[in-house]
């Protein structure tokens, strides 16, 4: 059994793991709208990401007698403008996930819940890399996307992007 107070981030965590994925397959719909379909394929792939990190988590809480809420997931707004908005945003999220894995990972360490702390360290790398990774979009994209044949170019390599099941097994 874990502690209930990390049952409950872990829930939440659930929850903005499921809102995360919510909020790229917006992204990529937004740039499916301005035919930029290597973008839109880029967040559609890490969609799918998102919704397994999610699963990863309600997983983790069946495997420890726990069950998740199923709380509401929030509405994505749709006020993006440009091309490199919703890239800004998407990294602003990725280090709102990052804090809050964070946040759960103080409580285990606290709690002395080593299991949930190896559980996590996925994650916390598997966040390392979303952060650079999203960092890396947006200057790519300043470099190469003002021009519009630098832009042709880097769409279709954001078309390349496949996506794999994640190396995490529960
Ligand atoms: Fe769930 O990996 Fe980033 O947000």
């Amino acid at each position: 059994m874990l502690d209930a107070k990390v049952m409950k981030l872990l829930d939440e965590q659930y929850n903005k793991e499921l809102y995360s994925s919510y909020l790229y397959l917006k992204i990529a719909d937004y740039y499916n709208d301005l035919t930029l379909m290597g973008y839109a394929n880029w967040f559609n792939v890490q969609a799918k990401e998102e919704l397994d990190h999610a699963m990863l988590m309600l997983q983790y809480m069946q495997n420890n007698s726990g069950r998740a809420t199923f709380a509401q997931v929030n509405a994505v707004e749709d006020t993006f403008t440009g091309i490199k908005e919703p890239l800004e945003a998407a990294l602003d999220h990725e280090k709102f996930i990052t804090a809050s894995i964070n946040t759960i990972y103080d409580a285990a360490y606290t709690l002395k819940d080593y299991r949930t702390m190896q559980f996590l360290d996925w994650f916390i790398k598997e966040q390392g890399e979303e952060e650079t990774n999203a960092d890396t979009l947006i200057k790519k994209t300043e470099l190469f996307g003002t021009d519009s044949k630098g832009l042709y170019m880097l769409d279709n390599e954001l078309a390349t992007r496949t996506y794999a099941p994640p190396s995490l097994v529960l």
